[in-house]
């Protein structure tokens, strides 16, 4: 038995400390070997990085490649892209930023072995969509993940980060992190001269539309737990966006993507009577949400808003003409592809319910809500941009800082930044990691200290919920029902049930109000007081336990900036039903927030969305 005091504590020093080692976090580490040849650089990853993160299980597109030397897109294109799919409000630097690199990034993808399509007219890389190339990618996580093995002095697969660490002397000053071995119980406590954050977004916030045998579910991994916010915000770190949680269109049940159905293949989605509906409602759109129903594409929000509008109706299902386009055996494969490179659940699905995609169409349905900073949405830590394009707003001294000093982020933990993707993940990991070094050279003669009866006290909370479970373990009412004790599950379902219900999940079609919200809030501080009698029968339910941990401290800044932005913005997210509107009057900002450690509380804010690009 592994007892509150945990097995053993080991001391692990480093340079650079990499938390997480999906996209951006194999980026970081292959970057901050090319610039800090000499530095000690220790990636710390939950899981194996071989399969980890939200690429485990392969992808069948890189979804941002400019194709700079081919002159197929310029930067600024990207930016105006990604700002009107995120209806006008992007950190525009930052972007930019990821746009100028990402390409080198995807050509090395390439080199190290991921077959990239190509275009047998051209030569060029084989487009999906204007920013979307296709790959054979079921390898793609074990090829990035060789590069970042290679690059790190140290990897410590399994160890999961519980808390963030901050200087005994310099209290805003990052020194290290903590957490434990998911195999062997040993807690671990790193201490670092500069950290990158790169754990990832967050499923199973809001209740996911899979139940009973399909329970666990859900389009993005179902182990992204929010430790990328949750580290950050418990740490005191400036947060952004937190309100713009992704809703995506998904083939039902199996959750597959879309994206190569309607970019590459050109499927057509249409109502249960035959009718196309994207833009049936521009005119309701227009009035609601204004000129941002003229950008194209049209934005995914709206995508959104109009297939909701259709199903309330009564006009649904919502089905995908997969047979009007899968007419050769070449496009037949390619279809099937798609999911057997990136979501195998939906081929599974496909099969186990008679559907052949040639022969009949397939129903789409909206997700439950994802919170993250890469894909068509943008929650996550506001950081510092580059020095050469940010106004001064923007920059504080290094790319990819957030407010907390020597402490960076990249992928879904940067926030306000949306559709990096996975290349785009990659490249912010190496532009932060290459500001990492820059900033432990720069301050070459601090060393971390830790407060040593922090570090003991904390050992004690990080192993609680096993000693929780062997002092109660006999005192069950029936089953896994305990009066002294809950289990993560059951904690995670109590979220679920109270982000969908009073946040603006599917069950309410995405929909809430201040009334709602403040309740929500109330219910979360009454799931957060009993967070201290979780139960762990063993390692792998302490895990558990951390991740509700951290899904909690997400939810809780997701409803509370949901509540500070008094519009609805991104209709199909989410509407505030108490303020239908879009207004760029008063909300045309970014919606920032700070959790203060030291007092226990909350303060939030309006930060400038300033334009760079025309
Ligand atoms: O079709 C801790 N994504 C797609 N990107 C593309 O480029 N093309 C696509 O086709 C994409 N699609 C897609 C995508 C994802 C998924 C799941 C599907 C389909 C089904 C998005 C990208 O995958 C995504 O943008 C990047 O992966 C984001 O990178 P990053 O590094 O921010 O997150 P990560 O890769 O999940 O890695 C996080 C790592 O952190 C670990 N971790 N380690 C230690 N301690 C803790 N506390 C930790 N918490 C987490 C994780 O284990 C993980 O390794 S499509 O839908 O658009
Ligand atoms: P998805 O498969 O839905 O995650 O989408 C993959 C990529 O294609 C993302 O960059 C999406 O924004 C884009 N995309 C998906 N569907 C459409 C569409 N109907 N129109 C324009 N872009 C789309």
């Amino acid at each position: 038995m592994i007892t509150r005091s945990g097995k053993s504590t080991r001391y692990v020093d480093s340079d650079v400390l990499i938390i997480g080692g999906g996209m951006a976090g194999c980026g970081a580490a292959y970057e901050a070997r090319y610039w800090g040849k000499k530095l000690k650089i220790v990636l710390v990853e939950k899981a194996n990085i071989e399969r980890s993160g939200a690429v485990a299980m392969g992808l069948s597109a890189i979804n941002l490649f400019l194709g700079l030397k081919w002159n197929e897109n310029k930067p600024e294109d990207f930016v105006k892209y990604a700002r009107n799919d995120l209806m006008g409000v992007i950190r525009e630097d930052l972007l930019y930023d990821i746009a100028r690199h990402v390409d080198s990034t995807v050509h090395l993808f390439e080199e190290w072995g991921l077959p990239i399509i190509k275009d047998e007219s051209t030569g060029h890389y084989k487009r999906e969509g204007r920013w979307q190339v296709l790959i054979h990618g079921e390898s793609f996580k074990p090829i990035v993940a060789e590069a970042a093995q290679k690059s790190a002095t140290e990897i410590y697969n399994r160890v999961m980060i519980t808390h963030l660490l901050m200087d005994r002397d310099h209290p805003n000053r990052i020194a290290g992190a903590a957490g434990f071995s998911v195999r062997d119980g040993t807690f671990y406590v790193f201490r670092a001269k500069a950290a990158i954050v790169a754990s990832g977004g967050a499923t199973h916030i809001f209740r996911p539309r899979s139940v009973g045998e399909g329970a666990g579910r859900t389009w993005y991994s179902p182990w992204s737990n929010g430790s990328a916010y949750a580290l950050l915000i418990k740490a005191g770190a400036e947060m952004t966006q937190m309100e713009n949680r992704l809703v995506v269109t998904r083939f039902k049940d199996g959750y597959g993507p879309v994206g190569a159905w309607f970019l590459a293949l050109k499927a057509v989605a249409k109502n249960a009577y035959g009718e196309e509906y994207e833009r049936k409602y521009v005119e309701e759109q227009r009035k609601l949400y204004g000129n941002y129903v003229d950008s194209k594409p049209f934005p995914t929000c709206l995508r959104n808003d109009s297939m909701l509008r259709e199903v309330k109706a009564g006009k649904g299902p919502i089905l995908m003409h997969t047979e009007e386009v899968l007419n050769t055996e070449e496009k037949e494969k390619e279809g099937w592809e798609d999911f057997l490179d990136m979501t195998v659940s939906q081929s599974i699905v496909w099969a186990s319910q008679n559907i052949d995609p040639k022969d009949r169409p397939a129903e789409l349905q909206a997700s439950e809500p994802y919170v993250m900073g890469s894909h068509a949405t943008c929650a996550g830590a506001w950081v510092s941009g580059p020095e050469d394009l940010s106004p001064k707003e923007y920059f504080w001294g290094y790319n990819r800082m957030t407010t907390i000093e020597g402490l960076f982020g990249a992928g879904d933990t940067v926030g306000a930044s949306a559709h990096k993707f996975s290349s785009g993940s990659f490249t912010e990991g190496r532009i932060a990691a290459k500001a990492a070094v820059k900033y432990i050279q720069d301050h070459s003669d601090f060393a971390p200290h830790l407060d040593d009866q922090y570090i003991k006290e904390l050992k004690g909370e990080v192993f609680r919920p096993l000693e929780t479970y062997e002092i109660y373990k006999n005192v069950i009412v029936r089953g896994s029902v305990s009066p002294a004790y809950l289990y993560p599950n059951q904690g995670v379902l109590r979220l679920e049930k109270i982000m969908d219900e009073y946040c603006g999940g599917w069950g309410q079609f995405y929909t809430t109000n201040s009334v709602l919200l403040n309740r929500g809030i109330e219910l979360l501080g009454m799931l957060r007081e009993d967070l201290p009698k979780l139960a762990a029968e063993n390692l792998h339910q302490l895990q558990r336990a951390w991740e509700l941990d951290h899904r909690v401290w997400t939810a809780e800044a997701v409803i509370r900036h949901t509540l500070y932005r008094e519009e609805t913005r991104w209709p199909g997210y989410y509407y505030r039903s108490d303020f239908p509107a879009l207004d760029d009057k008063n909300w045309h900002v970014f919606v920032n927030s700070r959790y203060d450690p030291y007092k226990g509380s909350w303060s939030l804010n309006k930060k400038s969305m300033i334009n760079l690009v025309e």
